[in-house]
């Protein structure tokens, strides 16, 4: 029986993408289960696939691994001969400490950019977030310089531990992180590794798949931080309508905008969001929530409260509207 690994979708599932690489290198053949938010079952389904109520989950007939690292030590014993971990006891060693620092930790940097593959362009980085950077940097120089030889990867041919900081190289290349050349030349190996180059393929047409189920606002200009590919689903249940009028050249507007859009993405409950602004200051964004508990939580979100005690900097005046969705019609040529 193939082995099924449960995961959501791929352009967003930062911890989806890890087992689903180690998968793919195994050579293993393997089902998936994608199963998306806006999906009217997703809650039930999740609770019966899954023990922690999160994703990745990997079946093997009647054993059920979670835990990306769980995970990936579990194919790493089925399949010695794919070399999953390194061969030598103390790059092993250095492997299984860097995969588990990724896993516990760079906290800022995956709160600050989520991953989302079709992204591109710098954001405003916290300090603590540059930190996060700084320290990928220093984990790809040392390990690559200790252990490196023989191959583009981390331990020279991939192991674990890349597929680990796979994400991270993601949110490299969306959000153009400053990485040392060192660390570039990884992102890059990783980004033409096989794997990997295929499933960024199959989140674009994932991606693709969704917008031509949805309706789309549509306006003279996208909103920053809006990514017009983010479509919006075709069952969302709650939509959260703002529209407001911004003041003559905001001061930091674009990037607290592309912010709050980013952390919205992040929060779970989210499905989707629609967004258009006028030359003339004057803009609508529709975000799409799961549940009214989601949009709430959302509001409790530390920074989005940072960003609503400077909205006299960014607006003029806005209203806020919480609307069930009772109907949804779409149309895409
Ligand atoms: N420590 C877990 C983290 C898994 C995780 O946070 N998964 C997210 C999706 S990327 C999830 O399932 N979230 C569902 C939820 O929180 O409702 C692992 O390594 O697998």
């Amino acid at each position: 029986m193939p082995f099924e690994l449960t995961i959501f979708e791929k352009n967003y599932s930062s911890w989806s993408l890890r087992p689903w690489l180690l998968l793919v290198k195994t050579g293993a053949p393997f089902r998936e289960v994608l199963l998306r938010p806006s999906d009217p079952d997703f809650r039930q389904v999740l609770a019966e696939r899954s023990p922690s109520g999160k994703v990745p989950v990997l079946a093997d007939g009647t054993v059920l691994v979670w835990e990306s690292l769980a995970i990936a030590e579990y194919l790493a014993e089925r399949y010695p001969a794919a070399k999953l971990w390194p061969d030598a006891a103390d790059a092993r060693a250095h492997a299984r400490a860097i995969s588990a620092e990724m896993h516990a930790g760079l906290a800022e940097l995956r709160r600050q950019c989520p991953m989302n593959l079709a992204r591109r362009g710098p954001i405003a980085l916290d300090p603590a977030t540059r930190r996060d950077v700084e320290r990928f940097s220093a984990i790809v120089a040392e390990t690559r310089a200790r252990f490196g030889a023989g191959g583009p990867y981390l331990f020279g041919s991939f192991t674990i531990a890349d597929a680990m900081f796979a994400p991270v190289v993601t949110r490299v290349i969306s959000y153009e992180l400053p990485v040392s050349e060192v660390a570039k030349a990884y992102v890059q190996a990783m980004r033409e590794d096989a794997a990997m180059d295929r499933f960024y393929r199959e989140a674009a047409v994932e991606l693709a798949g969704q917008a031509a189920q949805v309706s789309t606002a549509t306006g003279p200009e996208t909103a920053p931080g809006v990514d017009p590919r983010d479509q919006v689903p075709a069952r969302a249940r709650w939509a959260v309508i703002f529209h407001s009028q911004l003041v003559p050249s905001p001061d930091g507007y674009v990037d607290a905008a592309d912010r709050m859009v980013e952390l919205a993405r992040a929060q779970p409950g989210f499905l989707g969001i629609a967004s258009a602004r006028g030359a003339d200051g004057f803009g609508v964004t529709v975000s799409y929530w799961d549940s009214l508990d989601a949009i709430a939580a959302f509001r409790r979100v530390e920074a989005h409260a940072a960003v609503q005690a400077r909205r006299a900097d960014f607006y003029a005046s806005y209203e806020l509207h919480v609307a069930r969705v009772e109907r949804t019609r779409s149309f895409s040529t």
